[in-house]
């Protein structure tokens, strides 16, 4: 009777002990934090889950895209990541500019991270989707593939446009976020249409800027046109100097051709 009462506390402990230590194991490894950000979906293939995130929830212009891949409740660190921004519309389907993520996760966020510029919203007209495949996960297995079907609001900061010599492009307008009184970063990027699924970035665009507040009939001083800073993303400034409706205006060259005149509005 003593003999089996210790064997059973022994048992119970042993128990205890494996049941502790399995824990410690989970909570000292980040794998089961889902990051606090908005969540695209995910899908699994091949043991692998690939799950999607955005800082919040997608619209037309310059989205940060997240992934996290797991297997067996292991976060995994590095991959070959193939990431497609599709649309499927009634008579065709178009992907639009995009990075994919790079092969190991960012320091900032723990994740793989790449971006998308949406041209159009998701609804009627059609449906994008990320097209996803992963490979050579921490260096081998088994490829996955799979769909995570996203939602795409509408905003004003894509203009699709053809030049003069009928040359199609998209601008897209990505800074300033929330405009402020003030001097504001301005950020856009300019990418070519060469077909449905080809978006290079134009490397010699000129930029000549101006904002304008169109009720009052003013600008402001001390801007600064975008200047190409890398692939295809121009960096420089503009000055509110009040609240309101505001107009961003671009003129833009490349290679000695016009690319036209092109306005953003805004109000804050
Ligand atoms: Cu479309």
């Amino acid at each position: 009777m003593l003999f089996q009462k210790i064997s059973f506390t022994t048992l119970l402990t042993t128990i205890l002990f494996f049941l502790i230590s399995g824990c410690s194991d989970i909570s000292n490894d980040d794998s089961f934090m889902e990051p606090d950000m908005f969540k695209l979906g995910e899908f699994t293939d091949n043991g692998l889950t690939i799950a999607a995130y955005a800082e919040r929830p997608l619209s037309v212009g310059y989205n940060s895209i997240y992934l996290d891949l797991h297997r067996s409740g292991e976060r995994l660190n590095s991959a070959e990541i193939e990431m497609i921004p599709m649309m499927h519309m009634e008579q065709h389907s178009h992907a639009s500019p995009f990075e994919k993520p790079a092969r190991v996760r960012d320091d900032e966020t723990g994740l793989f991270t790449g971006w998308a510029i949406f041209t159009m919203p998701g609804g009627m007209m059609g449906s994008w989707e990320l097209q996803l495949e992963i490979s050579a996960v921490n260096g081998s297995g088994m490829p996955s593939a799979g769909i995570i079907e996203i939602e795409v609001e509408q905003s004003n900061r894509v203009k699709t446009f053809m030049s003069d010599s009928e040359e199609r492009y998209v601008l897209t307008w990505i800074l300033p976020d929330e405009p402020a009184v003030g001097m504001n970063e301005l950020k856009v990027a300019l990418h070519k249409r060469e077909s449905m699924m080809s978006f290079p970035p134009v490397l010699n665009a000129e930029f000549e800027f101006e904002p304008w507040m169109p009720s009052m009939d003013h600008g402001s001083s001390n801007n600064v046109s975008p200047e190409h800073v890398e692939n295809g993303f121009y960096a420089g400034s503009v000055n509110f100097n009040m609240t309101g409706d505001w107009e961003l205006r671009f003129d833009i060259e490349a290679g000695g051709r016009k690319l036209g005149h092109h306005v953003f509005e805004l109000e804050f």
